[in-house]
């Protein structure tokens, strides 16, 4: 059997080697109580890295979102997301059944909404409506196909935010790729957000976890949130050594991921019938739309998984394919080679 190539996406990255190393020699403590050193490295590692205060390791970057919102509503609150933002399409409801607020939300062009339309969503201060408390952005933002918003689009939202008495929260699960694209430290993106949620098991390859940061106050409150859930982990440190890994090495080579997409894209984007924008090839993801190759997203899935080639459907002609860490360019080139073959190009 060939090598099954899998480009469903960067959570299925395995931990490296030195991972594996540090995860074995990590001295561990009780989290609960704040005596995990390890944890309490990576925590501190973490918000430096993101220019705030305080940080809590958290087992996934869905609640890591949903701590976030919990630390920074209340019951009967609205909060502003993207129309195909992460915490609005797959975080099943989270926002609803976990801290009841409602979600209004608002259109993007690839991911970055328009401020003016942020401006008039938000709610005035009239007994029949909800108060808005809340606005989320999401950069890189995955169902564009992992665009990277602009930062003057960050901090128009963020300084018209600040003038409405709103916080902002960032879904930064993929933060270090758009700092890579953007060839800028993450804190110039982190800086036009209050709290920032963001992966290690993603791009970084660990196995687990998200680290949520923000001001102290705000961090405390998610961390009670975090135990709310059942989130109080006991010997976390070894899955907290692989995260300094992740942020330590890890951040530094997703450039090479993004090389990987283009390659992919390019080599994609030349078989006749397959539709790619390459200007939306910013990072480490590939939208392929199929209607002009006569079949459906999730039948060319269903095809090319028969050839060994795994993705993920998006929408009825379009599907999504992820670079990574445990793809190489070789990998890249056999994938369009069996693409090309299955369709018959
Ligand atoms: N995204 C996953 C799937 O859930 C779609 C993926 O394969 O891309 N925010 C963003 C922007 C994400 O893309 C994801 C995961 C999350 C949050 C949630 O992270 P986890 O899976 O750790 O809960």
């Amino acid at each position: 059997m060939n090598k099954v190539i899998d480009l469903r996406s960067d959570t299925v990255t395995k931990p490296t080697p030195e991972m594996r190393e540090a995860m074995a020699r990590a001295e561990v403590g009780d989290d609960v109580y704040g005596e995990d050193p390890t944890v309490n490295r990576l925590e501190a590692l973490g918000a430096e890295m993101t220019g705030k205060e305080a940080a809590v390791f958290v087992p996934t970057g869905t609640m890591g979102n949903q701590v976030s919102i919990m630390a920074w509503t209340q019951r009967g609150d609205e909060i502003i997301v993207e129309s195909n933002a992460h915490i609005f399409m797959f975080e099943a409801g989270g926002p609803a059944v976990l801290s009841g607020v409602q979600i209004r939300t608002v259109p993007g062009f690839r991911g970055a909404m328009d401020p003016e339309d942020v401006e008039a969503a938000i709610r005035p201060k009239d007994l029949h409506c909800p108060r808005t408390s809340l606005i989320c952005l999401e950069n890189t933002h995955n169902r564009s196909g992992g665009c990277v918003i602009p930062l003057d689009n960050m901090k128009a939202i963020y300084e018209l935010a600040k003038q409405h008495g709103i916080n902002v929260h960032l879904d930064g699960a993929r933060v270090f790729n758009a700092a890579t694209a953007l060839g800028v430290d993450v804190k110039q993106i982190t800086r036009y957000a209050d709290s920032v949620q963001f992966c290690l098991s993603k791009g970084l390859c660990a196995p687990v976890g998200s680290l949520v940061a923000g001001p102290k106050e705000f961090v405390d409150r998610a961390r009670k949130a975090r135990k709310i859930l059942g989130g109080g982990m006991r010997q976390a440190g070894v899955l907290a050594a692989a995260g300094i890994v992740a942020l330590e090495k890890m951040t530094k080579r997703l450039g090479e991921d993004h090389e990987k997409a283009r390659k992919l894209a390019q080599g994609l984007a030349a078989i006749p019938g397959l539709e790619i924008d390459m200007d939306t090839v910013q990072t480490n993801m590939v939208m392929v739309g199929t209607k002009g190759a006569g079949i459906d997203a999730a039948e060319f899935a269903a095809l090319m998984k028969r050839h060994g080639v795994l993705f993920n459907w998006s929408t009825r002609y379009k599907v999504r394919m992820v670079t990574h860490n445990d793809v190489g360019f070789d990998d890249i080139d056999e994938a369009i080679r069996r693409v090309k073959e299955a369709l018959g190009a």
